[in-house]
């Protein structure tokens, strides 16, 4: 993985294998880990896969533009970076590396809460690509309102506030090899170090730290920041209409990977009836067990107006570090743009509901 400009024929479900063995075990399990069962984390990717498409012809797709804008950011392509916490287990330049990669691909990164570099350092090492930063809301107020503020007066140009997490998931993986982080990483973001503890460390921290986020926090937290707001983590139509309500611009679907409630229902299978019930009214961004151009495709024919990709980042990062992930966007961008042209359109406005075929539609 060394020419992220080169068009390479890479799965990236190959990535997670090839990351494997230059990772410690227990940094691994906890990337690639679910909850539970795990039966959410396979069926992510196995439910885009369900969803088949009916290409149109007679188009002259000879030219393709992936540009879009996302809560008012532009991005040469729909494709962004989720939040995922602790780069540092997966290389040594961490979120610094992953942000230069988003920024080189003219995409964005959104900065986890929980960095192994500080939200302030990532800023300052990138500074020409567009940054989200992902909130964590602390059960300590000021805590909560220091790291907005931080986000906001560091350049970042939007909040993305994550809702799914009141406690964290039951993390077998974890548990069996008692993750924690390795002592020379921390939560640059947060002072101190989380307690190691059953059943992990980070499990132990979200569930002391972590706020279960009501929709009076959205509210407060819209009346302390003049950025646009995200919310991550939502599922139903009632909740991402509550969303809009308390003055979100957008809704993230998204079962955090899998990795929180074993069961809940893969994003690919609930996007449409989200979008449908946001409207005009906000943008809906999805996460979740996207793997290729075309899922790219039928996320954006099911109503997204962008993915995020969560484990393929990390995969790159671990493999050959700001190169890697560079890698993995140029490759979702090939494919990307192969997909558009095998359907038909020309650009994001193209990728149109009637592009999906469903047997009812026979
Ligand atoms: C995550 N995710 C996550 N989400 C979030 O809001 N804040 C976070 O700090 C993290 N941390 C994190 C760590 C790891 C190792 C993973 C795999 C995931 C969830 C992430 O943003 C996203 O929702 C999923 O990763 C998307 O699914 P895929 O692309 O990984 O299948
Ligand atoms: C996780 C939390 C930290 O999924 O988002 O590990």
């Amino acid at each position: 993985m060394n020419d992220p400009e080169a068009p390479i024929a890479l799965d990236l479900d190959d990535l997670q294998e090839i990351a494997r063995p230059l990772l410690e075990t227990s940094a691994f399990d906890y990337f690639a880990g679910g909850s539970g069962t795990e039966s959410t984390l396979r069926d992510n990717v196995d439910a885009w896969r369900r969803i088949r498409l009916r290409p149109r012809v007679f188009r002259d797709v000879t030219s393709v533009d992936l540009s879009t804008t996302v809560m008012g950011t532009t991005v040469s392509m729909p494709v962004l970076l989720a939040p995922v916490a602790y780069h540092g287990m997966a290389h040594e330049h961490a979120e610094i590396a992953t942000a230069s990669a988003a920024a080189l691909a003219d995409t964005i990164m959104v900065v986890s809460t929980l960095a192994n570099v500080a939200l302030e350092d990532i800023a300052t090492a990138t500074p020409g690509g567009s940054k989200w930063f992902q909130l964590y809301v602390h059960v300590d107020r000021e805590l909560t309102r220091s790291l907005v503020q931080r986000a906001e007066s560091s350049g970042y140009e939007a909040i993305v506030i994550t809702v799914d997490t009141p406690k964290l998931g039951q993390r077998r993986r974890d548990e069996r090899n008692r993750f924690a982080l390795p002592p020379n990483l921390r939560i640059a973001n947060i002072a101190g170090r989380p307690t190691a503890a059953d059943p992990s460390e980070i499990a132990n921290y979200a569930s002391s730290a972590f706020a279960s986020v009501t929709l009076e926090d959205i509210e407060w937290l819209r009346s302390i920041t003049s950025l646009p707001i995200a919310i991550k983590g939502v599922l139903r139509p009632d909740d991402a209409q509550a969303c809009l309500a308390v003055g979100a611009q957008a809704v993230i679907v998204s079962n955090h990977g899998g990795r929180q409630l074993d069961g809940a229902v893969a994003t690919a299978d609930v996007l449409a009836e989200v979008s449908d019930a946001v409207g005009d009214a906000g943008e809906v961004l999805v996460d979740g067990g996207i793997r290729s151009g075309t899922d790219v495709v039928r996320a954006l024919a099911l109503g997204a107006r962008a993915v995020l990709i969560g484990r393929p980042q990390v995969w790159g990062l671990a493999i050959d570090g700001a190169a890697g992930v560079r890698t993995v966007l140029e490759t979702l961008r090939t494919e990307t743009t192969l997909a558009f042209q095998l359907a038909g359109a020309r650009t994001n406005a193209e990728i149109t509901s009637d592009l999906i075929w469903a047997p009812s539609s026979r």
